[in-house]
């Protein structure tokens, strides 16, 4: 492979920014220094005024999913091809099983789609019922498949939806394994309950389906998957928090001490309830995902929540579906396929609502937008940081360049834009995958099947089971 050198940027990291030049071969970082020279044959990029920071990581992405009577119509190669055009260099999707479907079969089926990606991924595997299959299994993607993270839907109930017994079985196994379970916290009969109740009162548009959501909705969910981590002593990743509820319960559990970690998505830090009022049902539909948006003042509370450490990642959720799909709801807002998109534009808006604003730092933006993913799910240093070693996931950002999001120019295949219209300071002038320049001022020069499967390793299940031994050893002080 040629090599690329990228001379006379500001190297960002989450702990520290730095003027250096980053000598990359053979799709990893070879280098980061003052002053490098290129080798015969390497392909000198200049940098300038530009920011070289970790390609972008998105934790929560559904390409090509089968969901409520259709299929997301972004797939491996397009999702992951906008994803490049907007500085995000790996994803980590979703293995979703249906409830009887074996775990390892799901997993083939996952794998031999995203073989047309474009750029790195990796899988969450969701539990989605229990058996001794299903714990057998789990042993096999994690010990041989190099699948560290469970999924859990507490949503989507008489479909995907996981009750108490499967999260309490499969929360258990993850910690013996040394997997990170995680959740979609929602109370699934709660969420049934309500949709029932509102649609036989005549509410069937996609107003209604906030209104069948509510944050307490969100919230119990959340504080039970934390109550029974902390009884089974497992860390907790909560994706998508989307309200004031949800992070204040993360934030006590972390107060006490307990291993929780959240993730924030794009979309809930910058779109507000009001698009469910809409009198235009396409446009209402098209924002119908869950959790939903929710009402304006859970953003400045999800902000406060990355800059207090409360929540660690960002991501998209980005699972699209076009106006003809989300019509399947027309006469009825539960058949409404939940999703949306943002795998382009998550870093692009983060950074201008974000570090423009002075809620984050360049160093605090890399951390949740890379470097916090690639720790928790065990990805880092490989992932997540510019550094000698590390793979060739670069971009390079233009702090002053402005772009207008729009579906008139965007790489997703979906016919619309939840940022449609929004104006941003800062942007992506090129991004580097595995060393090759692969998108560089608009032009896209994403290459379909270039990503690889990323194997990512369990945490050491020895010291966890070392350390809880210990601790039951520890003969409890007897109170007099
Ligand atoms: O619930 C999810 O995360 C998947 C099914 C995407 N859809 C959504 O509305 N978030
Ligand atoms: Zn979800
Ligand atoms: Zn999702």
């Amino acid at each position: 492979m040629g090599g690329l050198l990228i001379r006379g940027g500001t190297v960002v990291n989450a702990d520290c920014a730095r003027r250096a030049d980053v000598l990359c071969a053979d799709g990893v970082i070879a280098a980061v220094a003052e002053g490098l020279q290129a080798p015969p044959g390497v392909e000198v990029l200049d940098a300038g005024e530009l920011l070289v920071l970790p390609g972008g990581i998105d934790p929560h992405t559904h390409m090509q999913l089968p969901f409520m009577g259709t299929v997301a119509v972004d797939d491996f190669y397009t999702g992951t091809a906008a994803g490049l055009a907007g500085g995000t260099t790996c994803i980590i999707d979703f293995v979703i099983p249906d409830p009887q479907e074996p775990l390892l079969g799901a997993y083939r089926k996952w794998r031999g789609w995203a073989e047309k990606s474009a750029a790195d991924y990796g899988f969450h595997v969701a539990v989605t019922w229990w058996s001794e299959q299903v714990h057998a299994d789990m042993q096999t993607l994690v010990q041989q498949e190099g699948v560290n993270s469970f999924k859990h839907f507490m949503a989507y109930k008489n479909a995907i939806m996981a009750d108490d017994e499967t999260l309490v079985n499969s929360f258990r196994r993850a910690l013996e394994l040394g997997a990170m379970p995680t959740v979609h916290a929602e109370n699934g009969e709660l969420v049934f309950q309500l949709q029932k109740q509102l649609f036989e009162q005549g509410i069937r548009g996609p107003e209604a389906h906030p209104l069948s959501r509510p944050p307490a909705v969100e919230a119990e969910a959340a504080q039970r998957a934390i109550a029974i981590a902390n009884v089974l002593d497992v860390p907790l990743y909560v994706v998508h928090v989307s309200c004031a509820e949800s992070a204040e319960a993360i934030a006590q559990a972390r107060s006490r001490g307990q291993r929780v970690f959240g993730e924030a998505l794009a979309g809930h830090l910058l779109i507000d309830a009001s698009v469910y009022r809409s009198a235009d049902y396409a446009s209402a539909a098209a924002h119908v995902m869950s959790p939903p948006f929710r009402d304006k003042r859970n953003q400045e509370v999800l902000w406060n929540a990355l800059q207090s450490g409360t929540l660690q990642t960002t991501a998209t959720d980005h699972c699209v579906f076009c106006a003809p799909q989300k019509a399947l709801g027309q006469e009825d807002f539960r058949k409404i396929p939940n999703g949306c998109g943002g795998i382009e534009e998550r870093l692009m808006v983060i950074w201008d609502a974000g570090v423009n604003t002075g809620r984050l730092t360049p160093n605090e933006f890399v951390a949740v937008t890379s470097a916090n993913a690639a720790k928790i799910f065990n990805l880092y240093p490989r992932k997540g940081v510019v550094s000698a070693g590390a793979d060739a996931d670069l971009v390079l950002w233009d702090p002053h360049g402005t772009r207008t999001l729009s579906v008139k120019t965007q790489h997703s295949r979906v016919d619309y834009n939840v940022f449609e219209g929004r104006t941003v300071t800062g942007v992506p002038a090129y991004t580097v995958s595995q060393g090759k320049v692969v998108y560089a001022r608009g032009e896209l020069r994403a290459e379909r099947g270039a990503g690889r499967y990323l194997q990512r390793p369990p945490f050491s299940p020895v010291f966890g089971a070392l350390e809880r031994k210990a601790k039951l050893a520890r003969p409890t002080a007897v109170k007099r």
